[in-house]
């Protein structure tokens, strides 16, 4: 057997029939490992809330950086690379002692710009907001969308240092609010996919609004995909 097809069977047979998909549905093989997607929009889309060249470093730079750090702790490990990304991260305490900060940083930010991604949209075509169950659920755990917002707020400017603010569902509310450090996530432990995020590292947002983290989440805000946002809300009900 060639090395390609010997890979190409350990990663069917270890991963059931599908090949792995990424948060947004890309896929990967157990030869090329994870790979970088597309994103949904152009560079200069989210314009002027999020600058062409903070989205081109993010995407380009850090985000690939995730992708290739990633592949290389995971190198050799066919099983593995054969895993959905949020697999892997839900598994996080069965990955290999010596390359789990590996794994946990790197894949952990790879599934998180995914999502991040996936949930913005050119500023005017995200949506009016949340909308049926999903607004009952925000009205009902924050007492409106402005209070929710509020908190997340509070969150995100909260969490010293680099990391990520969330909205998920709720073990006392339907839905609470919750931060993370560095790239870790709420995937990582057992929790609920998140249904909300945003990327409070620095080079998400230094070069446009510079020290002022707060201005740049409230901005945020006119980015949302209420759309895929409320699709978020409705999956992790499952
Ligand atoms: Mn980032």
């Amino acid at each position: 057997m060639i090395r390609r097809e010997f890979l190409r069977a350990a990663a069917i047979g270890a991963g059931a029939a599908a090949l792995p998909l990424s948060a947004s549905g890309r896929t990967a093989s157990a030869v090329e490992g994870f790979v970088l997607s597309k994103l949904p929009y152009g560079y200069d889309a989210l314009e002027p809330i999020i600058d062409a060249e903070t989205m081109t470093i993010h995407h380009t730079k850090h985000h690939q950086a995730y992708v290739d750090n990633l592949n290389k702790a995971l190198a050799g490990k066919a099983d593995w690379l054969a895993m959905p990304i949020e697999q892997i991260l839900k598994k996080l305490a069965e990955v290999p002692e010596a390359i789990r900060p590996a794994v946990r940083n790197n894949g952990g930010g790879h599934w998180n710009h995914d999502f991040f991604w996936s949930i913005m949209a050119k500023p005017g075509t995200g949506g009016a907001g949340p909308g049926g169950e999903f607004l009952k659920s925000i009205d009902e755990s924050f007492g409106s969308v402005d209070a929710m917002k509020k908190q997340f707020l509070a969150a995100a400017t909260g969490r010293f240092g680099s990391g990520w603010a969330w909205l998920i569902r709720g073990k006392m509310k339907p839905l609470e609010i919750v931060s993370s450090p560095n790239q870790d996530n709420p995937l990582m432990g057992g929790g609920p996919r998140p249904i909300l995020g945003i990327d409070v590292w620095e080079h998400a947002y230094y070069l446009k609004y510079r020290n002022l983290r707060a201005k740049y989440v409230e901005a945020w805000f006119g980015v949302v995909n209420w759309q895929v946002v409320g699709e978020n809300y409705a999956k992790s009900a499952a």
